[in-house]
């Protein structure tokens, strides 16, 4: 399977993508403020591409449970000079995370190649921007950010949550949005209790059914704290645990934090799945 990115065309077959996450915030979950200044992201976004991220993925507002939004020209604000300066380094892909299709159409035109949308095209004019060429993340989340975490209900989570990606996708190719530039992002902890997180987990093949990518993060998340008891500072192992479930299952893409850690169990979950697929190919004698 392929994964179209304006001028970038990733091979998902050979390997799972690294997404490293660069948030420009001050309110970020787990890395709030330790970036906020230009000079400290631009910094933070060479070092993860030096640990092997493919793609960055660009932030300037927190989607924590309870977070509000970030008007469009704050988000902006803090992004211009970190996209502008990471752009010119010929080993970064830039994803932007964001909502706001204003934000996406500046970032595409700074050189951004993908748009990470937390709302899957929530923002009417987003379908629009992206159809400019961009490789698109479309993520499930149930409420927003303010109210998601309140009371989540499902009939069964990964079947549901299949069928509404199913029809964003439908949604984005008639935008005139070609499905080779799509991935499928379940949105673990958005509107999820511990219970959803870890069926979506478990039962990750439903998604990779829908024919696209399927991106996962689970990077520090609450749901690895409360299983752990552990606080956001301690959550590698646990993340990584999870990530390496997610891939063996068939994960194409995963969005991290600590990409050097990732990357080497990302190997590990890669290959045993290798080995699993060619155990299943149909012997020749
Ligand atoms: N998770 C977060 C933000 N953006 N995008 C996608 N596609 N998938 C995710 O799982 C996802 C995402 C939350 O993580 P982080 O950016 O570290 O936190 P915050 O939203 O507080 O900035």
């Amino acid at each position: 399977m392929r994964w179209r990115c304006r001028d970038r065309v990733f091979d998902l077959e050979s390997r799972p993508l690294l997404m490293g996450v660069l948030n420009i915030t001050p309110d970020s979950f787990s890395d709030g403020g330790r970036f906020f200044a230009p000079d400290a992201a631009i910094a933070h976004g060479r070092r993860l591409l030096d640990q092997g991220a493919d793609l960055l993925d660009v932030g300037a507002e927190s989607t924590r449970p309870g977070s509000e939004p970030v008007p469009a020209a704050e988000q902006w604000r803090r992004l211009e000079p970190v996209l502008a300066e990471l752009a010119r380094d010929p080993r970064a892909c830039l994803s932007v995370d964001t909502a706001s299709a204003e934000v996406a159409e500046r970032a595409l035109g700074l050189g951004a190649q993908v748009v990470n949308d937390v709302t899957a095209l929530g923002d009417p004019r987003m379908a629009a921007v992206a159809a400019a060429g961009a490789g698109l993340v479309l993520m499930h989340m149930q409420g927003t950010p303010a109210d998601m975490q309140r009371a989540p209900r499902y009939e069964d989570a990964p079947a549901d949550i299949a069928r509404w990606l199913q029809g964003r996708l439908e949604v984005a190719r008639q935008a005139g949005i070609a499905g080779e530039r799509i991935a499928l992002d379940p949105g673990i902890g958005f509107g999820k209790t511990l219970e959803h997180n870890l069926e979506l987990l478990a039962r990750l093949e439903i998604l990779t059914a829908l024919g696209r990518p399927v991106l996962v993060g689970v990077s520090r998340k609450s749901f690895i704290g409360r299983l752990l008891d552990l606080p956001v500072d301690q959550r590698l192992e646990g993340s990584l645990a999870a990530t390496a479930v997610a891939v063996f299952s068939g994960a194409a893409i995963v969005r991290t934090h600590d990409v050097e850690a990732t990357r080497r169990a990302v190997r590990i979950a890669a290959a045993i799945r290798a080995a699993r697929t060619r155990a299943h190919e149909p012997r020749h004698s």
